[in-house]
């Protein structure tokens, strides 16, 4: 057969084969029902300590790139201005209460530099591996860049979930999703997807949404939150209506292209990935890294090795955790990716299960 042909049947294959792989990995219906009911248990518990406290999920619970169990990740937010509780004796109270009335595994971390409570909640018939989850205190920044992401999913679910959830299962199984071992978060693959749909993509699979004006005009203060900019364009409705991309790839075709411009194109070196403005320079933003003065220990150069701008805590770089042989190593892995998508041209399902070995 033509060798042209070959690669349009294996790219056809590759994107039914990527939604069969990550089909079976999404959460039960039965694991988010519990998480549901685990939520509101705590919820009315913390109400006894403030009535005004609410308790509300982030991350992937609610953007909709969750894998079957992966943490839950909660806040508890207060909306009384006057209850005047401070974060630290929050979470001690909340802990000792848990500990209290509950059979889940408690640790609050009432000292830490973000005060948080850790919970484990033990294996059961729905939830065959338990649930590790966090509970923080107003982080609202959090509740709104979980909506970004969400609202940028529900624009084209099937190509953006798709790539997310399987680049997230990839990153996992690479091992190269481990903030505190010196590489990713979740939550910085995510958003390299998306820089890569917004930005790189030519015509762009997803508009950037927080550069979409209002359909209203919108005061500054509805813009603000914690003095960080967090407008961008959400109503879904409208976005269906409006934006139809004028890019047809295929999601194969996408997985094997973000793994080609991350393996050769990026400048990681000088290059910061913004979602909200595109590429910047890492001088730009006074994020070098590469400047070897006296007083600047290995653990500083370390901390701009990769450049991802949060959306919103714009001087905030989401992979500050990532290191020099983290860099390396994830380097290594796109590599290694495209060189197995690009090569082989038989069987995609295969080339699926070797990309996560
Ligand atoms: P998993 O399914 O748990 O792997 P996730 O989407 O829940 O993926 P994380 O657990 O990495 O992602 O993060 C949960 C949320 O916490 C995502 C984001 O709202 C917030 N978050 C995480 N890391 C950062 C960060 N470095 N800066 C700002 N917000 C962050
Ligand atoms: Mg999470």
């Amino acid at each position: 057969m033509h060798p042209g042909v070959l690669h349009r049947r294996f790219l056809s294959d590759l994107s039914t084969s990527l939604f069969s792989f990550v089909l079976p990995l999404l959460p039960t219906s039965e694991e988010l029902t519990i998480k549901e009911e685990v939520r509101t248990l705590i919820e009315k518990l913390i109400k006894t300590i403030e009535p005004s406290a609410r308790l509300l999920s982030f991350g992937s619970s609610c953007n909709s790139f969750g894998l079957r169990n992966s943490d839950m990740d909660l806040v508890v937010l207060i909306d009384d201005p006057d209850a005047g509780l401070d974060s630290s004796m929050f979470v001690q109270m909340i802990g000792d209460l848990l500990e209290r009335e509950t059979n889940f595994d408690v640790k609050p971390l009432p000292k830490a530099r973000i005060p948080i409570i850790k919970l484990n909640l033990a294996a059961s018939p729905g939830l065959p591996f338990g649930i590790a989850c966090d509970i923080g205190i107003e982080n609202r920044l959090a509740i709104e860049n979980t909506r970004l992401l969400l609202t940028y999913a529900t624009i084209d679910p099937a190509r953006v979930r798709t790539l997310v959830l399987f680049l997230k299962v990839w990153a996992k199984r690479r091992r190269i999703n481990s903030p505190y071992r010196g590489t990713l978060s979740s939550y910085g693959i995510t958003l390299m997807v998306l820089y890569f749909l917004v930005h790189v993509k030519q015509p762009p699979v997803l508009p950037n949404l927080q550069r979409i004006a209002p359909v209203r005009p919108i005061t500054e203060e509805e813009m603000m939150l914690e003095s960080r900019n967090v407008y961008f364009f959400d109503d879904v409705e409208m976005l269906r209506q409006e934006w139809s991309s004028v890019n047809f790839e295929s999601v194969g075709e996408l997985l094997i292209d973000f793994f080609r411009y991350f393996s050769h194109d990026f400048q990681f070196n000088t290059m910061v990935l913004s979602l909200r403005a595109g590429p910047l320079t890492k001088e730009s933003k006074g994020w070098t890294n590469d400047i070897d003065v006296g007083g600047l220990n290995e653990m500083a150069r370390d901390r701009n090795r990769l450049c991802i701008e949060d959306p919103f805590e714009i001087t905030y770089n989401v992979a500050r955790t990532v290191t020099k042989d983290g860099l390396y190593t994830i380097r290594g892995e796109f590599m290694r990716a495209t060189r197995i998508l690009t090569q082989r041209h038989d069987r995609a399902v295969l080339a699926l299960a070797e990309l996560c070995r």
